[in-house]
């Protein structure tokens, strides 16, 4: 696999641990007979924060079977393995190195999904040039020009604009069944009893059975576990987890969608973001995969068009937002909050049975579906008033999918309203009710989530009002949230005393490091 050769001049294609994909624009630019293809399995980019050891031995035992593939396919291809005596552990410097060996004056790469690297790379001795990442519907310029102008960014419009761009479920002009969004028939909470097939698992081959051992050799002391691991590592695997997911999940998906249940982490959910993210999947291919089983009578409108505005819509929003905010996007702090992450979101005990299971979870596979992200985990964050910054770099850090583009704006923009709208039109914050309502997971807490007040009171409840009043100037003016402080107005006077005064201790223990 690791084939430098006898170099001869030429350029150096560097392919990223995310962009492993045969069409990769770098590669399309690249000539197989004179270039040299870089990949780098550095300790730079498994640190800058603690990756979840899963998610490092994803991309790179996925890396060791995209460079074996490029190989066979007749590139030559300078790979650098992690524990070569040689490594610089950095992927500037892997290329310097690389370039000194081959006589290379040229890099050609991908544009990385980060704006750490593209600075990285902007900085090289070297001329870099950074072609597009043309594996999204929605190029970065057109984004913008869609994005000019407009007071607010919403979803939905831009949604609609890819559904017309990619003719996915559109009637003609018109969208298939006469309504662009069936959010209405969605969102039920589960039903624990249901029979669901299992999860896919994929058996670790040799490759990743080596490189488990190295990253745990490597990466001790990173959050969460390797046990288990069962994530698709190639073309194969994913395309496996795909027709897994479109026979026995897609179904259910939109009746699933934001449900909870304590002992079924996944419910309907693809498990398709790391396939989609590394390149392994494209996302036109799993929404075209989705569409045929509408046509074909095997899944329900409202389950195909909620999961293809996931992709469509939200992924690649979510992406012209981070490309359109700029660098400096994961330091927004619109609701100045500045709580340290409690040591819960490490796995320290909680009584709090929701986060209990939703980090455990997240230790044990590095996954968590999104109302689980959104409303239990990123909840409690934004309404505890914890550092956005520190509630992205825990969000890059445990989850296999996890990559700045689409991480950043769901946790500093959806989850943390801290980017002051820009993705979401109000904040995320929900009591008890809403996650009871959701899942099973208030029956055995330890707390009692039809209590406002007092010692057994959902801390979620406590909370939501403490958040609302720190935050009533903020927020008073979004007509959408009128009837919230309404409600707290016309509630009696030593009751909202007493919730505000119990909030604060709650968050004092919480600050002292008590378990909660
Ligand atoms: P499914 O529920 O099966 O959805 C299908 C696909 O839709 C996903 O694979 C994903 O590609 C796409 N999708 C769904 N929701 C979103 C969304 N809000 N933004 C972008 N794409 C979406 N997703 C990531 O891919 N990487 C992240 O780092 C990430 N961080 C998140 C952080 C927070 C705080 C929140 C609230 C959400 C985050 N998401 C992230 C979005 C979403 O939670 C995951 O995409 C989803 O849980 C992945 O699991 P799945 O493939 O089973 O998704
Ligand atoms: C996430 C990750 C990890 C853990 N390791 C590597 C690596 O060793 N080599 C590499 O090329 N890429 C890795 N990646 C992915 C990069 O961090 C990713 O390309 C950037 O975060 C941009 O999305
Ligand atoms: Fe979470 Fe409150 Fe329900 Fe307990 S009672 S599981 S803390 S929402």
């Amino acid at each position: 696999m690791v084939n430098v050769g006898s170099p001869e001049k030429g350029r150096l294609i560097l392919v990223l641990g995310d962009q492993l994909n045969p069409d990769l624009s770098a590669l399309r630019a690249a000539d197989p007979a004179r270039d040299t293809v870089v990949m780098a399995e550095v300790m730079a980019e498994g640190t800058y924060v603690r990756h979840h050891p899963q998610k490092i031995a994803l991309v790179l035992s996925a890396m060791r079977h995209f460079a074996g593939d490029l190989a066979a396919a007749g590139w030559r291809v300078a790979y650098s393995r992690l524990d070569d005596p040689d490594n610089t552990q950095s992927i500037a410097g892997e290329l310097l190195r690389r370039a000194d060996q081959t006589g290379a004056v040229e890099v050609i790469a991908t544009r990385p999904g980060e704006w750490r690297l593209m600075q990285a790379l902007d900085d090289m001795p070297l001329p870099v040039t950074q072609l597009a990442d043309d594996r999204f519907v929605c190029p970065e310029a057109e984004f913008a020009a869609w994005a000019a102008g407009r007071k607010e960014l919403r979803l939905e419009w831009f949604y609609r604009d890819m559904r017309r761009k990619t003719g996915l479920l559109m009637d003609g002009d018109a969208p298939a069944g006469g309504k662009w969004n069936f959010d209405h028939d969605n969102r039920k909470a589960a039903k624990a009893d249901l029979f669901r097939p299992k999860a896919p698992h994929i058996p670790p081959d040799a490759v990743t059975a080596e490189v488990l051992a190295l990253v745990a050799d490597r990466f001790p002391g990173h959050f969460g576990s390797l046990q288990g691991f069962g994530w698709p590592v190639d073309r194969g695997g994913a395309l496996k987890v795909l027709s897994h997911f479109i026979r026995h999940a897609l179904p259910s998906f939109g009746d699933e969608q934001d449900a909870m249940l304590q002992d079924d982490p996944v419910l309907s959910h693809s498990l398709l973001s790391p396939c989609m993210n590394i390149g392994l999947l494209s996302p036109l291919e799993v929404c075209r995969a989705a569409e045929a089983e509408w046509q074909a009578g095997r899944a329900p409108l409202n389950a195909v068009e909620g999961f293809i505005r996931q992709i469509i819509g939200w992924r690649e929003f979510v992406r012209g937002v981070y490309l359109l905010a700029g660098p400096d996007y994961t330091r927004k702090n619109h609701l100045n909050a500045t709580r340290d992450l409690p040591a819960l979101y490490w796995g320290a005990k909680t009584q709090m049975n929701c986060l209990s299971h939703a980090v455990g979870q997240t230790r044990d596979m590095a996954y968590a579906h999104h109302i689980q992200r959104l409303m239990v985990t990123g909840n409690f964050a934004m309404l505890a008033g914890i550092d956005p910054h520190q509630v992205h770099e825990w969000y890059l850090s445990v989850y296999i999918d996890a990559f700045e583009w689409v991480e950043a704006p769901n946790t500093i923009g959806m989850s943390q309203f801290a980017d002051g709208g820009m993705v979401g039109s109000k904040p995320y914050a929900a009591s008890g009710a809403y996650i009871n309502r959701m899942s099973d997971y208030c029956g055995p807490c330890r707390y009692r989530v039809a209590e406002k007040t007092g010692p057994d009171a959902c801390p979620f409840n406590l909370l939501y009002w403490d958040f609302m009043l720190r935050h009533r100037e903020a927020l008073a003016r979004n007509p959408r949230l009128g009837p919230v402080y309404r409600t707290w107005d016309k509630m009696d006077a030593a009751r909202r005393e007493t919730v505000l005064a119990e909030a604060g201790q709650f968050l004092r223990r919480l600050e002292a490091g008590e378990t909660v």
